[in-house]
């Protein structure tokens, strides 16, 4: 394994001190956001999660090895790089083999973060059931992943280019707990609210430490989703944001776009379609997970110590 796992200076001696540290993927950088906002909005979630006492480890392939942890310069590279490889379970082998330039998706920084004993992931959202799974099969490997690999990830809930509700029966089927943070129902990414109801509204990070230490002990293998609302100021109107989706999803019809390039097409399309105002929100809900997500990881440390 040691082979294949490098992990860059600051997370080398974090771990040595017994630091926490938050894991962050890839492919929000390479596919979710244009350059050059996705390499600054990295940046300065690397340093939101700085300013709240954990240590940053943005997870990328690159020239054959899983980084653990990128330093400025590859993060630059990596960012204004073009023809990435979107990178999910299934990818990762021959990625590492051909030593091409790899973009992490929420199942493969989850797998990469475990690998390097890293339980707590902050992203902007993960995949889902997609509208009409019944007939096209389409459904994330991020559900899989998070029903059997040990990694957290606070994230804004799921775009509505996702059946929400499908989403949710399948994650519940596979085990997968879902905390709202202060929030009684699932955010929809760019909304605070939808109509999914969600039993567990916790707002003390401890707590959801404490929850994921005994899930654990127990060895009930998997992840767990804590869904945090993007901040009321970034939210976008239900009515505007859901004509974008349409408008995109139609389009992605229209085009026949389909398997692991539809979800960078919609969110590419949805971000044309608002006038960049979607990019904005996205920004700024990721940086607010970056600040729970820190916390978190922190609560989570003290409890191993
Ligand atoms: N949803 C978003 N932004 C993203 C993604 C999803 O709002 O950037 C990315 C994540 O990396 C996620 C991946 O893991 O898309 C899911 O792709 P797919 O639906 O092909 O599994
Ligand atoms: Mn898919």
């Amino acid at each position: 394994m040691k082979e294949y796992v490098v992990l860059s200076e600051e997370v080398k001696k974090a771990k040595e001190q017994g630091l926490p540290i938050v894991a962050l993927e890839s492919t929000i950088i390479s596919h979710g956001m244009p350059y050059p906002q996705n390499v600054q909005t990295a940046r300065e979630v690397e340093a939101i999660v700085r300013e709240n006492g954990a240590v940053p480890a943005t997870i990328a392939l690159i020239d054959g090895k899983i980084k653990i942890g990128l330093s400025d310069d590859e993060l630059e590279m990596f960012g204004s790089s073009t023809g990435v490889a979107k990178v999910s379970r299934r990818d990762i082998g021959f990625l590492l083999a051909s030593k091409k330039l790899g973009a992490t998706t929420v199942a493969a920084t989850m797998i990469c973060a475990a690998l390097a004993d890293i339980h707590i992931f902050v992203t902007g959202g993960i995949g889902g059931v997609h509208r009409g799974a019944e007939t096209t099969m389409d459904i994330s490997a991020d559900l899989e992943e998070l029903a059997k690999t040990n990694v957290a990830v606070i994230c804004a809930g799921a775009k509505s280019i996702l059946d929400l509700n499908l989403t949710m029966e399948y994650l519940e089927t596979k085990g997968v707990p879902v905390f709202g943070y202060k929030t009684d129902v699932l955010p929809s990414f760019f909304s605070r609210t939808s109509s999914i109801q969600l039993e567990n509204n916790i707002d003390d990070t401890a707590l959801l430490a404490q929850s994921l230490k005994a899930k654990w002990d127990l060895a009930i293998d998997g992840g767990a989703i804590i869904a945090n609302p993007i901040p009321e100021e970034y939210s976008m109107d239900e009515a505007f944001i859901n004509d974008a989706i349409e408008t995109a999803l139609k389009e992605a019809d229209e085009q026949g776009v389909s398997g692991k390039d539809i979800t960078p097409f919609l969110l590419g399309k949805i971000k044309d379609v608002t006038d960049g105002k979607s990019l904005e929100s996205n920004i700024a809900l990721v940086k607010n997970n970056a600040v729970i997500g820190s916390k978190l990881a922190v609560d989570f440390n003290n409890l191993s110590k």
